[in-house]
């Protein structure tokens, strides 16, 4: 696959390819560079291509292009959608990641991409933003972009705003114990999907690791009490494996243990 430039992008003079990336995420949170799984997920895929960035914090993810975080600002150009970003960045920098797999190991890292993004988020959502046992966490979120004495009525809106894309999304349908039930399967899954394995396709990191980091390091480290985060962090190869990338990617929110041992 190559996706390399025909012709060199310049914007305001200067070739895009040595300009920094403005990436535009929710802010830092338990202990991470930033609480979206999929402004992790870029992070991550940028620093294994070593491209550089400059983050910019933003709560409100409507200003986005895609009205989603993350996205990414380059020069004159905005752009949503990891997927979309990487591949903006693969024309302007010519850096692709996942160069060399095997068509076979693309298709697995597609299909396992597909279902922790599209299945495996929703039930991340709906522990993170909706769960009972979430109320008190949307609330300290709300005060980050708002006056205290907002934060019910904000977490109260972020809330019903949450589970009624979630319901039309589909994963809200169901009833808590059919949602852990499927979210459970998820993790069932990863778990045996990864084995004794340090990567999830292949003997190094491709671009479904990024996700499935982004996804599990927020569960993991939020400390939430939910049913699903709590079983995820029940999984020791699991809690391996995102102590495993931030020690390789973002030493500085590694764990002491997991820093010494890479
Ligand atoms: N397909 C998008 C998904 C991004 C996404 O779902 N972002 C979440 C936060 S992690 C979001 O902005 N949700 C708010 C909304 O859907 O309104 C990508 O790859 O960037």
């Amino acid at each position: 696959m190559s996706v390399r430039p025909a012709v060199v992008l310049v914007t305001k003079g200067r070739p895009m390819s040595e300009q920094k990336l403005r990436l535009f995420t929710f802010p830092a949170a338990f202990g991470l560079p930033t609480a979206g799984p999929f402004g992790l997920k870029l992070e991550m895929a940028l620093r294994m291509l070593e491209v550089p960035y400059e983050r910019v914090f933003e709560m409100d993810n409507r200003k986005g292009p895609k009205r989603k975080s993350p996205w990414i600002e380059d020069g004159d150009t905005r752009i949503g959608d990891t997927e979309l970003i990487l591949e903006h960045v693969a024309r302007t920098r010519d850096v692709v990641l996942d160069e060399g797999t095997t068509p076979e190991e693309r298709a697995r890292g597609h299909v396992l991409r597909r279902a922790l993004e599209e299945h495996f988020h929703q039930v991340f959502e709906y522990e993170l933003l909706v769960h009972e046992r979430s109320l008190d966490l949307v609330r300290q979120m709300a005060t980050m972009s708002a006056p205290k004495i907002l934060a019910r009525p904000i977490a109260a809106y972020l809330r019903r705003t949450v589970r009624k894309h979630l319901f039309e999304r589909g994963i809200a349908r169901h009833s808590p114990a059919e949602i852990e039930a499927m979210g459970r399967a998820d993790v069932d899954a990863l778990v045996a999907w990864l084995g004794d394995r340090e990567w999830f396709v292949g003997d190094r990191p491709t671009k479904v690791d990024c996700i499935a980091f982004g996804l599990l390091a927020v569960a993991i480290r939020c400390e939430l009490d939910t049913p699903v985060f709590a079983y995820v962090r029940a999984q020791p190869t699991l809690v391996a494996f995102v102590e495993r990338v931030l020690a390789r990617y973002f030493p500085e929110h590694a764990s002491s243990v997991a820093r010494a041992a890479a």
